[in-house]
């Protein structure tokens, strides 16, 4: 089986938890992208009804749009029922990385205002602590004297040998999330231990939007593999 396929069999296994009548957090991602189609089609079929999709990005929204989904926003529904999402790692303690795709704080808002939280995965995302992956941890700063934040950031985490880079677009030029911020990418080299510790001090740093840890948030991680789909709840 492709990681594709992977994804896909994961993101169909968490529609099952949708209900007619919900208010659902739609995630951003390769892996959320076959939950959100997943959703358009039971919707068109008329297995589902009366959905109300809550977008995690411009990216989601405009595929939940094309695919009919209904649209509003926390404003509107400050309570989400469910949120369907991927993401970059998981850890023995369904806590997640999230944001590789520059949509973490979208992401947070929602997903932190849902009841549950149903994380898709392929097996590939399971790391022993955050950060293990040694790939980016991804962190949303204001563009105003972002290498001041970038460097209170590396200086926050040096002792995990943290390495931290603005993100460019393929042009080159810095990422621009959907809120107009940037994203400084922090590359880690050991565990970085206490991750509430670490939440709180890197959000202490004024120039700082959100990160992409998600500590105590997933309620289930959907995990699929070769041998298989395994379900972890809280
Ligand atoms: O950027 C994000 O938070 C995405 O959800 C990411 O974490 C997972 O993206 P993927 O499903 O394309 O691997």
């Amino acid at each position: 089986l492709t990681q594709d396929e992977l994804k896909k069999i994961a993101a169909y296994k968490a529609v099952e938890f949708v209900e007619s009548g919900m208010v659902l957090g739609l995630g951003t991602g390769s892996t959320a992208k076959h939950a959100v189609d997943r959703i358009g089609e039971l919707l068109r079929q008329g297995k589902l009804n009366n959905i109300i999709g809550i977008p995690t990005s411009k990216k989601t929204q405009e595929q939940a749009l094309s695919l009919g989904i209904p649209l509003s926003d926390l404003d509107s529904h400050p309570t989400v029922d469910l949120a369907i999402d991927g993401a970059d790692e998981v850890d023995p303690h369904l806590n997640l990385v999230k944001g590789r795709g520059g949509s973490l704080l979208r992401e947070k808002m929602v997903e932190g205002a849902c009841k549950k939280f149903v994380v898709i995965v392929d097996e590939s995302k399971l790391v022993k602590y955050l950060g293990g992956s040694g790939l980016a941890m991804p962190v949303e700063v204001v563009p105003f004297c972002w290498k001041f934040t970038a460097r209170k950031l590396q200086n926050l985490f040096e002792d995990s040998g943290c390495v931290a880079k603005l993100r460019n677009d393929c042009k080159g030029e810095p990422f621009v999330t959907d809120n107009g911020n940037y994203v400084v990418d922090l590359y880690l080299k050991k565990d970085i231990g206490d991750l509430q510790v670490a939440s709180d001090a890197i959000l202490r740093i004024a120039g700082v939007v959100e990160h992409g840890m998600f500590l105590d948030m997933a309620t289930t991680v959907i995990v699929a593999g070769e041998l298989g789909i395994t379900i972890k709840n809280k």
